[in-house]
């Protein structure tokens, strides 16, 4: 369905987060006048919308009969479409879009897509940085933070947009020179109920593309599609890392492209993000140069390994955004070797129904302490003897300090999501810096 012909329809925007207002906004400006939704009795950002321009706003729990009226439903990425209001109005034939499918059915410029439960905000950075050291007006945009119907307006050359697997359900057409799933760990299993389900919600991101990148390690992100692929591995023989010159270097497009060590960005899942990047920037048109550049010069993104505080020989990593058990392992595995002392681990929080029986090995062989805490803290304290589980935050950063002497690393790599105890992850980061600081200094 084309973008026009929402003019004359019965246009529902359910969910008013920063998407859906977002949508709002597309939707007014292309003479659309869309009735408003979201099951939230408040919303912020809502008083930025005129009333006058729109046909009702409606909060609460959703009407399925005013939803069944409906010709469009614009769902936003964090309200299931199983939702019974949302099934009913489509079965009465009411058409389900999001605000990505929205953007397909207007954008003219470049798209190079990525997905996947880990990495994907780190290389949808990652590229847009290369693209734009090689010259290109490149602008990141979807999952990463700016909602994608915004991003529409600037002036890009190519824009890089980080998908999650929700905002995938809702999209049909979207093109692409390029679109990469970089890993499939469990995750939304809240959402999802099974693998495979979670598995054909990434899949999606293949459809339109010209070339699907995937990880030959993982087999769930192979394309199921007949699609022009690129499969990537640290072996590879076109992409991988190779000994040249004494030392390791990223191997990209079969030539050596740079030494591991002059990157920003370390940790063998950081190897793989660096050369799924470098495949992606290359479709779009990036220089090698630009990507030498870029990998020299790139700024890690905090709350993902990020050191907090170096005091008394004790380090304090926050890696809130780890919010789920893939992203977890990733950051024990990179950062493990470089601790001398010992490593103590923060978890817990809202496991999303995750099963936490893969972290258990590593919980007994690599993590010497273990504080839990939230929702999901006593289903990941079971799995090693002796952990310690807390109230807050601020209790596991106390109970770490008193467990922490020279040479250890205190670890918050939650493997779940925050939304138990916290706004989001990046309050929860903050909040531990900020305990950090109080309890430690
Ligand atoms: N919600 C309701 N009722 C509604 C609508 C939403 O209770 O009617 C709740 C949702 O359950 C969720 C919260 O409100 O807890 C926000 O949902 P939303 O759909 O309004 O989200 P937005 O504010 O539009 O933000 C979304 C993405 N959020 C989600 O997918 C949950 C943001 O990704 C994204 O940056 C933003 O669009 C701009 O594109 C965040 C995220 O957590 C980082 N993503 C998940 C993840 O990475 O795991 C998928
Ligand atoms: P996402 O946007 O998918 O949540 P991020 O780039 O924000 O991914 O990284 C979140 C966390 O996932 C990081 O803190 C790190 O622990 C882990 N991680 C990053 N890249 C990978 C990868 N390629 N494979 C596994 N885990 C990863």
């Amino acid at each position: 369905m084309n973008a026009k012909l929402f003019q004359g329809k019965r246009v529902a925007v359910i969910g008013l987060g920063l998407s859906g207002l977002a949508t709002v906004r597309f939707l007014l400006k292309q003479g659309v006048k869309p009735v408003l939704m979201d099951t939230r009795l408040k919303v912020a950002g809502l008083e930025q919308i005129p009333t006058d321009k729109v046909d009702g706003i409606y909060l609460g729990e959703l009407d399925a009969n005013r939803l069944a009226h409906m010709d469009v439903l614009v769902v936003s990425p964090g309200l299931d479409p199983k939702h019974p209001a949302i099934r009913f109005a489509l079965a009465q034939g009411a058409h389900l879009s999001g605000d990505v499918e929205l953007f397909a059915l207007q954008n003219q410029t470049p798209v190079l897509a990525i997905t996947g439960s880990n990495g994907k905000s780190t290389v949808t950075s990652l590229t847009a940085h290369m693209l734009q050291c090689s010259g290109l007006r490149a602008v990141a945009a979807g999952n990463i933070g700016l909602p994608i119907l915004d991003a529409l307006q600037s002036d890009a050359d190519v824009f890089v947009l980080e998908l999650s697997s929700f905002q995938l359900d809702t999209t049909h057409s979207l093109q692409s020179k390029a679109a990469c799933i970089l890993n499939v760990t469990e995750d939304h299993m809240d959402r999802y109920g099974t693998m495979a389900a979670y598995a054909a919600s990434k899949q999606r991101v293949y459809q339109g593309t010209e070339l699907a990148i995937y990880n030959k390690a993982d087999v769930l992100t192979t394309p199921q599609t007949s699609v022009s692929s690129l499969a990537l591995d640290l072996a590879g023989s076109e992409y991988g890392v190779i000994q040249h010159q004494g030392e390791s270097w990223l191997l990209v497009a079969g030539q050596p492209l740079m030494p591991v060590r002059d990157m920003t960005i370390v940790g063998l899942h950081n190897q793989f993000n660096a050369l799924a990047s470098c495949a992606l920037a290359l479709a779009a048109g990036a220089s090698r140069d630009g990507l030498v550049q870029a990998l020299k010069t790139f700024v890690s993104l905090p709350h993902r390994c990020q050191l907090v505080l170096d005091h008394k020989g004790v380090r304090w990593v926050n890696d809130s955004k780890a919010t789920n058990v893939g992203a977890t392992l990733a950051a024990i595995a990179g950062l493990r070797a470089e601790v001398k002392g010992k490593l103590i681990l923060i978890a817990g929080g809202d496991g999303k129904g995750a099963d936490f029986s893969e972290l258990a090995t590593v919980l007994n062989h690599e993590v010497d302490h273990l504080i839990t805490l939230g929702q999901d803290g006593p289903a990941i304290a079971a799995l090693k003897a002796g952990s310690f589980e807390v109230k807050d935050l601020l209790a596991a950063v106390k109970t770490a300090a008193q467990l922490a002497t020279a040479d250890d690393l205190v670890l918050l790599s939650p493997a779940c999501a925050s939304l138990d105890m916290f706004k989001n992850y990046e309050d929860r980061g903050q909040q531990f810096a900020a305990a950090v600081q109080k309890v430690w200094l």
